[in-house]
């Protein structure tokens, strides 16, 4: 017995810079994360994505194996720069080409491919005229939409804007842990954030103008779902209180109504312009409606949350997670329930059909004495969240396909190589691929279409 239709679609997920390598290669410009992990002390072990898993040289190889894993959709990314060297005007023939066979292959593999156009790699040459921070970045970001669905929309259905926008706006300019490496203050935040979320307007309308077919967009920021501590219904409105509040202090840039609402409802949330104040981006007439072109469906990358109860007056309280809770490798809480709740609160609150875009777990994987690589971990975690998502769809919730982060072991960004989150275990020195034991595992579950994840149950 299954809850998951029989369209639903399994998959797995990468990210242009976490595996392509070949950096300097075949005419790509440079990206801001080139230049990041050329800066001493940014990136642990002074690791770089150069390399990283060669999926450039090796996109043959990969794809076959994701054809033995009977993978009905892989989640990829595009790198700007490699398409567009100066992030503008010329194109490069030899990176478009790259994407071009990537999408050929899979689909003889039957294979789906779903692309992501933008996963961090912003180009430097137009980080060198402001970046993010330059209202023009959303012109320049539908113009290579634009450029790519020219180039793959005759073959390639299914577009995402941007990943995370929470995360390279956050990390990468507030905090300066990721590319760009910046520290900028809380107005020039807001303001990158606005113009990336312009950008991802202005793509859904260069993509759906530039389509020769019929073709489904999305974006896929991350969330970080607020699981009620109890079914009680205080506890339920507590946690979706929260889920959809724009808290004070830190964690604001971390709320999703903050970027969702400005897509799905044409405006930034009342108390998100409260919390930020004086720091709110300028809005320009047509702003608002451009954000907000309407979608085919959202992606959502979720892998941990928080647990919140009705405090006094109803109001949300969170509760810290139990003394030795599970946690993977990386730190992050081992939390399945986010995959029901996340779902059910986003469909309740924009009413889109719903990919998870990502969800999984670095663990500490290598290659046993008998060749193999056991990784039970990984199959128990991504069993019980596979299983919280089949509840959500059990009760109403339009779920319309899982991927796994990641299909294979890759540039954990600022970690370096240090997290392995992948299915496919990578060895750096040799490239060699080796299917984890959870690979194997996935690949059933697939062909049950989710039947495997009850059995002994
Ligand atoms: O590796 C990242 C990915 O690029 C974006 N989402 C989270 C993953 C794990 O940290």
């Amino acid at each position: 017995m299954t809850h998951f239709p029989p369209s639903f679609v399994w998959g797995a997920a990468a990210a242009s810079y976490q595996i392509e390598g070949a950096a300097y290669e075949d005419g790509k410009g440079l990206s801001i994360w080139d230049m990041l992990c050329r800066k001493p002390g940014a990136i642990w072990e002074g690791h770089t994505g150069d390399l990283a898993c060669d999926h450039y040289h090796r996109c043959a190889e990969d794809v076959a194996l994701m054809r033995q894993l009977g993978l009905q959709a892989y989640r990829f990314s595009i790198s700007w720069p490699r398409v567009l060297p100066e992030g503008t005007g010329k194109v490069n023939p030899s990176g478009l080409g790259f994407y071009d066979r990537l999408v050929d292959s899979l689909l003889e593999a039957g294979v789906a491919p779903y692309a992501t156009l933008f996963h961090w790699d912003f180009p430097y040459a137009l980080y060198c005229k402001g970046g993010w921070l330059n209202r023009d970045s959303a012109d320049w970001f539908a113009n290579y939409a634009r450029v790519v669905v020219e180039a793959l929309g005759d073959r390639v259905r299914d577009w995402m804007t941007l990943n995370e926008i929470q995360v390279f706006v956050g990390m990468g300019h507030l905090d300066g842990e990721h590319a760009p490496g910046d520290k900028l203050g809380m107005p020039e935040v807001l303001r990158v954030g606005h113009h990336a979320l312009l950008a991802h307007g202005k793509a859904v309308q260069a993509i759906r103008a530039a389509s020769p077919g019929p073709c489904r967009v999305g974006w896929a920021p991350t969330i970080f779902p607020l699981i009620p501590m109890t079914k009680s219904p205080e506890d339920v409105a507590a946690a979706r209180l929260a889920m959809f509040s724009v808290p004070e202090g830190d964690y604001a840039l971390w709320s999703s109504s903050w970027w969702l609402d400005p897509v799905f409802f044409g405006r930034y949330p009342e108390d998100g312009l409260r919390v930020f104040a004086s720091a709110a981006p300028p809005v320009e007439s047509g702003d608002m409606e451009t954000i907000a072109e309407p979608l085919d469906f959202c992606g959502f990358n979720i892998y941990q949350g928080r647990r919140v109860q009705a405090g006094p007056e109803g109001y949300p309280v969170v509760v810290p997670h139990a003394t030795g809770y599970a946690k993977t490798s990386y730190d992050w809480a081992v939390m399945p329930e986010t995959l029901y709740w996340g779902p059910r609160f986003m469909y309740e609150r924009y009413g889109v059909p719903l990919f998870i875009t990502e969800n999984g777990l670095a663990n500490a994987d290598w290659i046993s004495l008998d060749g193999a690589v056991h990784d039970p971990q990984r199959i128990d975690f991504t069993r019980r969240y596979l299983l919280a998502l089949e509840r959500a769809i059990a009760d109403g919730v339009d779920v319309r396909g899982y991927f796994h982060w990641s299909l294979m072991d890759n540039f954990e960004w600022a970690q370096g190589y240090r997290e392995r989150f992948g299915l496919i275990f990578v060895d750096y020195a040799t490239q060699q691929r080796v299917l984890k034991d959870s690979a194997t595992w996935y690949r059933d579950v697939i062909a049950s279409n989710g039947v495997k994840l009850h059995e002994g149950l």
